[in-house]
């Protein structure tokens, strides 16, 4: 009764829309954060590209035999319309079903892992990471304390000074050491492509591989109590040698500060006599 084959149409149609709208689809992905400010964040970048233009193809077969069907099994004689015969099962489309799908997990399970263990994706790994990049050891320890409501900085290598601001060096490996003082908290600085936990008690190892020079936005990001939405600051990554100098100011301005901290720690625990009751 319906000389149209209406499979090959929709296969075809489904075809043509992917090979147009994924290469789109992928490109447009590069423009979206976190951007090409460290490796790490060009690195999710290129992840957000490879999972876009994955499921393009998998959205538009939803989509347009979606429409499709609108359009050509439409009935259009209201008294005409009865149920039609039940499906009880297709083995083609069933085998498809699960080879397409099996092979789209397990290829994004070893996709994930490898870019994971390739640079530890800027997110935090706990004290232990697994996911280090090679030169690991040459990282620039950074110390990020989070409190309410705001975050200090400490860099052990530099006489263990603590500042109020942060900057780091343009390429070099960073290593943050994220904690916290009181509540748990999250260190979110998105151009850097880091998001790691700070909770009191843990010391959080994120590593970040800076590029260029430029300015990010650091944000708390893990509702931890009134002014939790005004926990945020600038941070920047600036030449080799403005850190340098940046470093030794912070150094002579807060030595006087310093001197009365407790000596650097993988994490503190705060003094009770100054915590509120
Ligand atoms: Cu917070």
């Amino acid at each position: 009764m319906n000389e149209v084959n209406h499979f090959r149409r929709v296969v075809v149609i489904w075809l043509v829309s992917s090979v147009i709208l994924t290469p789109i689809v992928v490109l447009a992905a590069q423009g979206i954060p976190p951007g090409d400010g460290t490796v790490q964040a060009a690195g999710q970048t290129t992840d957000n590209g490879v999972l876009l233009g994955l499921s393009t193809p998998v959205a538009l077969a939803v989509v347009v035999f979606f429409i499709y069907s609108l359009i050509a099994f439409r009935e259009r004689d209201a008294a005409a319309v009865l149920d039609g015969p039940p499906v009880r099962g297709h083995a083609g489309v069933q085998l498809w079903w699960i080879v397409t799908t099996t092979t789209i997990v397990l290829f994004l399970a070893g996709y994930g892992t490898v870019r994971m263990l390739s640079d530890g994706a800027g997110g935090g790994q706990g004290p232990n990471p697994i996911a280090k990049p090679t030169s690991s050891a040459a990282a620039l320890p950074v110390q990020v304390i989070a409190q309410q409501w705001k975050f200090t900085f400490r860099f052990p290598t530099y006489g263990g000074v603590e500042t109020n601001h942060l900057e780091i060096p343009a390429n070099r490996l960073i290593a943050f050491h994220v904690t916290s003082l009181d509540v748990i908290h999250s260190f979110w600085a998105y151009q850097l492509g880091v998001k790691a936990d700070a909770n009191p008690g843990v010391d959080n190892i994120a590593y970040v591989q800076t590029k260029n020079p430029l300015t990010f936005n650091i944000h708390c990001a893990e509702l931890c109590g009134v002014w939790h939405g005004y926990m945020f600051d600038t941070g920047a990554v600036v030449s080799g040698p403005q850190f340098a100098s940046w470093i030794a100011q912070q150094r002579a301005r807060f030595a006087p500060a310093t001197k009365l901290l407790p000596p650097y720690a993988k994490q503190y625990f705060p003094d009770p006599q100054h915590r509120g009751g």
